[in-house]
């Protein structure tokens, strides 16, 4: 079909871009990292969200090419900025490949950034299907020395058991838990105990989706080392960070 050709072209072309979002310190409010989000601007059609066209390129065989463009952008841009961690997302049919690993490996060396700022973000979802090779996927990645964070925690089927299982480097809770976190008992007690559970565990917690000052205020009480969402910053072009660090500095 037509979308598939176009994004198949929009891989080889390079036609995909990748936006930045800060990743902001909780108690300082400084940018200390940043989230990798794929943007395409399809021509003819304007911006398509990410939402419409990674599950296309997953069901079409595209998803490991486009999970391999973004990284290594994502990669190089970091290189600009030495002092932020740069997370990426990853689907899970790049992760069902055993080879991944690999691939990952060659765009360190590839780009020379030290493993240990780059954080590889998986949701939830393919756990589930396979939870074996899940474990052994987070080894081959954590001996490269990347991180590995649990990404949309509390969006869906969250089991505090993968906090257990696995070992995550950060869990990522979600924005459908965070948005309430000042109207709704429940989302504040879940908030409450998710953060704390993850703390006795030695796990460090970014809440996602913060877009008021009180919201965020309310998370770092509770335990949150990092926050995220349009308060703090909406993704932006590569260009901004550094206009932001310099700024910062
Ligand atoms: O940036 P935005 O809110 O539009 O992203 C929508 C969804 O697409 C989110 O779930 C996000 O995790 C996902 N997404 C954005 N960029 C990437 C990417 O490079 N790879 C994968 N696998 N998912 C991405
Ligand atoms: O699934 P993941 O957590 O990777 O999704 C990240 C997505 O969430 C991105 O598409 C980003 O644009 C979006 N996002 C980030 N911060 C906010 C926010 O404060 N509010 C809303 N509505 N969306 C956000
Ligand atoms: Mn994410
Ligand atoms: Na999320």
């Amino acid at each position: 079909n037509a979308l598939e050709l176009d994004l198949r072209r929009a891989i080889e072309t390079e036609e995909l871009t990748v936006a930045y979002q800060p990743l902001v310190d909780a108690s300082s409010c400084e940018m200390t990292g940043v989230e990798a989000l794929v943007r395409w601007n399809r021509p003819g059609h304007g911006p398509i969200s990410p939402e419409a066209f990674i599950p296309i390129a997953e069901t079409s065989g595209l998803i490991e090419a486009l999970g391999l463009l973004v990284l290594r952008k994502a990669c190089k841009a970091a290189q600009q900025w030495p002092d932020l961690r740069v997370a990426v997302n990853v689907s899970p049919g790049q992760f069902r490949n055993p080879a991944f690993a690999d691939y990952v490996r060659s765009v360190l060396n590839e780009t020379g950034i030290e493993a240990e700022r780059v954080t590889l973000e998986i949701t939830e979802g393919y756990i589930i299907q396979n939870p074996e090779r899940t474990r052994q996927s987070i080894e081959r990645l954590k001996a490269l020395g990347v991180k590995v964070a649990l990404d949309d925690f509390g969006s869906g089927f969250s089991s505090i058991g993968y906090l257990r299982q696995f070992g995550f480097d950060r869990i990522k809770i979600d924005r459908s838990l965070t948005m309430d976190v000042l109207e709704d008992n429940r989302a504040r007690e879940m908030l409450k105990a998710t953060v704390a559970l993850a703390r006795s565990l030695d796990i460090p917690v970014t809440a996602e989706g913060i877009e008021t000052e009180e919201q965020g205020r309310a998370l770092q009480g509770f335990g949150c080392d990092e926050l995220q969402g349009y308060f703090y910053g909406k993704p932006m072009p590569e260009p901004e960070i550094g206009k932001r660090l310099a700024v910062q500095l």
